[in-house]
Formats: structure tokens, C-alpha cells, sequence
């Protein structure tokens, strides 16, 4: 089947982000190795337009980058002359990106080795899943280098390792390595150098076969139920329980789980 792109997922790939199906997963790459994968304005509307217009048969995603690191963050050649009004028009574009990745279509996973630093860690923390390998590096430079984050980090990062942690990283230029980053929550997964885009692909695709109302659910419900007071979020959990459990697909698993046709949970 021959997968038909929108014409802004063309521009992408002159641009530096190229996307490629395998099967039902998008596999999405920064393609600027000779700058480490640091993200241009040029790169963050590429990201933006790529995410928004998936082809249609996506079910999952994967984000990588080409060469030896994930991504080196903001282009810091791009930072010298911008105004106050332009930093913040420039931060608010890698909301608009980051969302577009974060509360798009399909869930989308990071395939991360080398460094994942500033930007590339902000990145990295819109993504649903992460998976490292022994190569992965994990810092906040922007305190070094003068400035803050921009890029979703100072609300997505807390998240994933806490305010205190992150503060520590931007005062002192804190380095942590792979081993450290899963045990802490900057990855979900930790796998041997060279492994984490063929771990992260074969994620997706057992992602891909979910019902995409879980998948709905899971993406655009939890992390809103998370940030909602207990008693608002009992009830928009009811709703999209309610919602999910209504979908013919989820009638047709649960009925081949009690038909003895659908695998049991299983430790191995
Ligand atoms: C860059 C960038 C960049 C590399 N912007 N050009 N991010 C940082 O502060 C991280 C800065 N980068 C590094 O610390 C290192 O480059 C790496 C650890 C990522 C990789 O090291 P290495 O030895 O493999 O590469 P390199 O020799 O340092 O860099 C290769 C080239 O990429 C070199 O350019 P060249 O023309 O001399 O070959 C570098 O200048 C260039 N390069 N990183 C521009 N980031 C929304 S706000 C987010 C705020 C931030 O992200 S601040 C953190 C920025």
C-alpha cells in the first residue's frame, strides 16, 4: 500500500525531519547530525507540521535522531539578537510543536542514545514513552549557558523526576547517565547502545494494536485526570471509562478473553 503524505511532511524531510512508515508506526527522524540534532525554528515548525499530519494509517509513533546523539537542544546560534517579545513568540512555537507531538493522533515513543540535553530532554519529556540506551546522557544546560527552558520543560520535566531534582540540574550543570535516568524516570526502558530505536519500534507496534480509544485515553484523558482535583477527576475518569467500554472493539476483546481466545496477563 502506498502511503500518501501531506506536502508539509515533504517540506519536513528538506528541512531535517524525515518520517517513514513501518507498517502502522511513523518512525520520525532529526536529520541534522552535523549540529547533533540541535533544533533550528526551521526544525521545531518541521516537528510541528509533521506531527499534525501523520499519514492516516499511523497507530504509533517513534522519534530519533541520526548520528551519535538524540538531540543537543535549542540551535544556540539562533539565540543571539531575539528581543523579549520574540523569546517569547519563539518559546510559545515549541509549545505549539511540543503539544502537537504530545497530544496528537498516536501515542509516540523516544528512541534516545548519546545526549539528550536542554531542548532535546524537553522534547524527549512530550513523548509518551522513553527508552535509553547505555549511551544516553541526561542535563539541563540552560543554566549554564544564562537562560531557562522554554520548551515545555519547567512543566513536563517536574513530572518525570521532580522539582528538586531539576532545580538541582539547572544550578549545577548536573550530568546523569543512562543507568541513573531509568532508575530516576527520565526513561522507561534502558537498553545495551545501539538498541533503543528497535526496542522503541517494537513497543509501537504492540502499541498499534491497541483500540485506539485506550490508546485516546491514555494520551488526551490521564494527564489531564492527573492535574485535576480527586473529586473532578473521579468523574471524567467515569466518562471516559464509560466511553471506551461502548466502543465495539472493546466489546469484541473483552468477549474473546472470556471465549478463552485472548492471551492472559503473564509475567514471562
Ligand atoms: C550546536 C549545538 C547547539 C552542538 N546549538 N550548535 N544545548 C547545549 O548547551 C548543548 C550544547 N552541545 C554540546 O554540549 C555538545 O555539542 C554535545 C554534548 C551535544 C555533543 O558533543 P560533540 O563533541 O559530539 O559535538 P560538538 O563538537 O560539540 O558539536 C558539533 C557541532 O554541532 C559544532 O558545530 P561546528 O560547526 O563547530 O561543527 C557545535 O557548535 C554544534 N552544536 N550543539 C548550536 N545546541 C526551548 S529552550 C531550550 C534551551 C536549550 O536547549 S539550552 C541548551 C542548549
Amino acid at each position: 500500500m502506498t502511503t500518501t503524505l501531506h506536502p508539509s511532511i515533504e517540506r519536513a524531510r528538506a528541512t531535517g525531519v524525515s518520517l517513514d512508515m513501518h507498517g502502522a508506526v511513523a518512525v520520525v527522524r532529526l536529520c541534522r547530525p552535523a549540529k547533533r540534532n540541535a533544533l533550528s525554528d526551521g526544525l521545531i515548525e518541521a516537528l510541528r507540521d509533521v506531527f499534525q499530519n501523520l499519514p492516516s494509517e499511523a497507530r504509533a509513533a517513534v522519534i530519533h535522531g541520526e548520528g551519535e546523539h538524540f538531540c543537543a537542544g535549542l540551535d544556540l546560534s539562533e539565540l543571539k539578537e531575539r528581543d523579549a517579545g520574540e523569546g517569547v513568540h519563539h518559546s510559545r512555537s515549541w509549545h505549539a510543536a511540543l503539544e502537537a507531538l504530545q497530544y496528537g493522533r498516536v501515542p509516540v515513543i523516544a528512541a534516545l542514545h548519546g545526549a539528550v540535553v536542554g531542548g532535546g530532554l524537553e522534547l524527549a519529556s512530550a513523548t509518551h514513552i522513553r527508552v535509553a540506551d547505555d549511551s544516553t546522557f541526561f542535563a539541563l544546560p540552560e543554566g549554564t549557558r544564562g537562560i531557562f527552558v522554554g520548551g515545555g520543560g519547567s512543566v513536563r520535566i517536574p513530572k518525570l523526576i521532580g522539582v528538586a531534582r531539576m532545580t538541582d540540574m539547572m544550578l549545577t550543570g548536573r550530568v546523569y547517565n543512562a543507568q541513573d535516568g531509568e532508575r530516576l524516570g527520565f526513561a522507561q526502558y534502558l537498553v545495551p547502545a545501539g538498541e533503543s530505536l528497535a526496542k522503541a519500534i517494537a513497543l509501537a507496534e504492540r502499541i498499534s494494536t491497541n483500540a485506539p480509544l485506550t490508546n485516546y485515553a491514555l494520551m488526551h484523558a490521564l494527564p489531564r485526570i492527573a492535574e485535576q482535583p480527586a473529586d473532578h477527576g473521579f468523574l471524567t475518569e467515569a466518562l471516559m471509562s464509560s466511553i471506551a467500554q461502548s466502543a465495539p472493539e472493546a466489546k469484541a476483546r473483552v468477549r474473546a478473553f472470556l471465549e478463552g481466545k485472548a492471551p492472559k496477563v503473564s509475567k514471562d
